[in-house]
């Protein structure tokens, strides 16, 4: 579940009441899958903070009553959970929260809590994660031998407690910082969306079509494009495009780009990677008649090839547009998967994969499937 959001906003708050020094995504990293008292501590010890973790604690508590429904579920995990329990594969949840809270935060799992046949929290054990007894618990409690168990993480803390039990580990880092979780039988990937299942001998997913998964429900993204670093139209020019009949010929990359902090569901989750969508730009026509709709080839992510350091949200919309479109309203309807974001060595590899991206988009969108999130009410000016 993406618990990070809350998380961090409550501890910020609370920090600030004990210190000047800021709660930087390092420090926040500390604390992640650990128990909450556990947590605490080593926010403490991080930022040298003059009070006690039961008392922070106390203050987070507080700071996050009644906040904990808001939580989400990572992209994928429901379609992972549910998958797995029809192909007959038992589950554990292997969770640091107590007992009594975990009701609370689990009130958008509804009935997919019950799929777990094994559940371990964090006050049923001696030691919390990092140790290695929770994840070994739950597979005790499964019965199963830990190097026979997958271990879906996303924090670090999470990932060496299964690693020390035995387990095959598959992180999904929420952040870029991707080289601390690299370890003996663990896969790192960025988006729950990827895991080739049969690497484990797990029964594969099978609801690919066309090279895209498709997003239920879709995502929906609205808001005034903003300038990014200039790069698209600029630098992701094709060679081949260039030269022979004039400049004219030498189109680059254009991308409109949303601000992700508009998102913070985005912003926090594991959740980057290439998208396909359907876009509209701009407001009613004079006439009276609506923007039309396009197709767009979307990057969610940190662009690993650029070195970013700030997450993007931005479709390249497979449109000739006149002008540029600054300030207008950009509406977002991602409704299939593609691949993760990759890096690459060359400008050229990264252009012709986003060309790439752009013919699965074309194919794909035009199966009866996708194309009727072509007339998404989203996608129209109120
Ligand atoms: P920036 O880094 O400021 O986003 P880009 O080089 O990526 O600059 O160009 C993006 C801008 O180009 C968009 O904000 C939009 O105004 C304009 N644009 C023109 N055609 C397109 C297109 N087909 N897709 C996306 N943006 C386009
Ligand atoms: N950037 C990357 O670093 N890796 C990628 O795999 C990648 N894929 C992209 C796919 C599409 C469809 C689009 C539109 C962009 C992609 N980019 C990728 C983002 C690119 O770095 C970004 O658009 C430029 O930096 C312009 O800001
Ligand atoms: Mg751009």
């Amino acid at each position: 579940m993406d618990t990070e959001r809350l998380v961090d906003d409550a501890c910020r708050a609370v920090i600030a009441r004990h210190s000047d020094t800021p709660y930087t995504a390092q420090v926040a990293a500390l604390g992640r899958g650990k128990r909450p008292l556990e947590a605490c501590q080593a926010v403490i010890d991080a930022l040298a903070l003059p009070v006690s973790a039961p008392a922070l604690l106390e203050e987070t508590s507080h700071a996050l009553d009644g906040k904990w429904g808001d939580a989400e579920l990572l992209p994928g995990a429901v379609r992972l959970i549910q998958h797995l329990t029809k192909s007959g594969v038992p589950l554990a949840l292997c969770t640091s929260t107590s007992r009594p809270q975990l009701a609370a935060k689990t009130n958008k799992l509804g009935e997919l809590l019950g799929l777990f046949s094994v559940v371990v929290c964090g006050d049923d054990c001696t030691l919390g994660k990092p140790d290695a007894e929770p994840y070994r618990r739950a597979c005790e409690l499964l019965n199963v031998s830990p190097t026979a168990c997958l271990a879906v993480e996303d924090a670090i803390s999470g990932v060496l407690s299964a690693r020390a039990a035995g387990c095959q580990v598959l992180a999904v880092p929420s952040l870029p910082d991707r080289k601390a979780y690299a370890g003996d039988r663990t896969e790192v990937l960025h988006n729950l969306l990827d895991v080739r299942l049969e690497t484990y001998g797990l029964p594969p997913f099978q609801d690919w079509v066309a090279r895209t998964l498709p997003l239920e429900p879709p995502l929906r993204f609205g808001g005034p494009v903003i300038r990014g670093f200039g790069r698209g139209s600029a630098m992701l020019v094709r060679k081949t495009a260039q030269g022979n009949d004039g400049a004219h010929t030498a189109q680059g990359i254009p991308t409109a780009n949303l601000d992700v902090s508009a998102f913070p569901e985005l912003a926090h989750a594991a959740c980057t990677g290439i998208y396909s969508a359907f876009a509209s730009v701009g407001e009613r026509l004079a006439d009276g008649s609506l923007p039309p709709v396009h197709l767009a080839a979307v990057s969610v992510g940190w662009n690993p090839v650029f070195k970013g350091e700030v997450k993007t949200l931005e479709p390249w919309i497979l449109h000739s547009f006149a002008e540029a479109f600054y300030g207008q309203t950009l509406r977002l309807v991602l409704v299939a998967y593609i691949r993760p974001e990759a890096d690459f060595t060359t400008l050229e590899a990264l252009i012709k994969q986003i060309h790439d991206d752009g013919d699965v988009t074309r194919a794909a969108l035009s199966l009866s499937m996708y194309d009727a999130h072509r007339h998404d009410p989203f996608l129209q000016p109120s």
